[in-house]
């Protein structure tokens, strides 16, 4: 079976990525890119590869995916006889498939709009106050599942925990997690994996910092 090939952005979602093909033991290759200092967006490199300029980008086969949830399918089950997912068969199933999906379908598109608002100084008062309600009931919601099992899926870890690490990460970053600490736990229970570190050393430190303006 031929090598999947990684696009990773620095500081970026692709780190999930690596992370997974690290749990998963395979073997892959990583083509670097650089976020423009400026704009911190894609460069020229990355949109040569896929016309959104997207990371994660995955190249396997002749296939270019984009979406981390699609790419984490691709790999545990095309590349891993299903490892780390979980399948149809299984009482777990659609928990899974609701967890792989909650990082970035409901956790990260409001931690994007506090960003941009940050970022740009201001905006829209009521956009703010409804885009904050809904951080604020995804992270209860998270909080209330963890407080009954150590990962997101009962029967254990998944791909659908590296899916929320990277998300936590970015919440962290963004001053969310203060008033959670059991979801602090769950994110050092994470970065604690041997796999989590060994794809930091490859694909280089994740400083989320970047993403902190506005947070006292
Ligand atoms: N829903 C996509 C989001 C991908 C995404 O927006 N990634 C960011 C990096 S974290 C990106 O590509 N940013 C650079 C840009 O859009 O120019 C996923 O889960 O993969």
């Amino acid at each position: 079976m031929s090598k999947p090939v990684i696009h990773h952005l620095n500081i970026s979602r692709s780190q999930r990525i690596l992370w997974l093909c690290e749990e998963l033991g395979l073997d892959y290759d990583i083509v670097h890119h650089q976020r423009d200092p400026e704009t911190q967006r894609s460069p020229a490199s990355l949109c040569a590869v896929h016309p959104l300029g997207r990371s994660p980008t995955l190249v396997h086969d002749g296939h270019t995916i984009i979406e981390s949830d699609a790419i984490i399918e691709y790999v545990t089950r095309r590349l891993a006889d299903g490892r780390l997912s979980v399948g149809p068969d299984s009482p777990a199933f659609g928990d899974y498939l609701q967890w792989l999906s909650f990082a970035e379908g409901s956790l990260m598109g409001p931690l994007v709009f506090d960003l941009i608002y940050a970022w740009t100084g201001g905006g829209n008062e009521v956009m703010k106050s409804f885009y904050h309600a809904e951080i604020l009931k995804n992270h209860q919601y998270l909080d209330a599942t963890l407080a009954t099992r150590d990962t997101v899926v009962a029967t254990g870890f998944t791909a659908a925990d590296v899916n929320l690490g990277w998300t936590l990460e970015f919440s962290e970053c963004r001053g969310w997690l203060r008033d959670f600490p059991r979801l602090t736990a769950y994110l050092a229970r994470l970065r604690a994996r041997p796999a989590y570190r060994r794809a930091i050393a490859r694909g280089g430190p994740q400083d989320l910092s970047v993403f902190a303006a506005g947070v006292t």
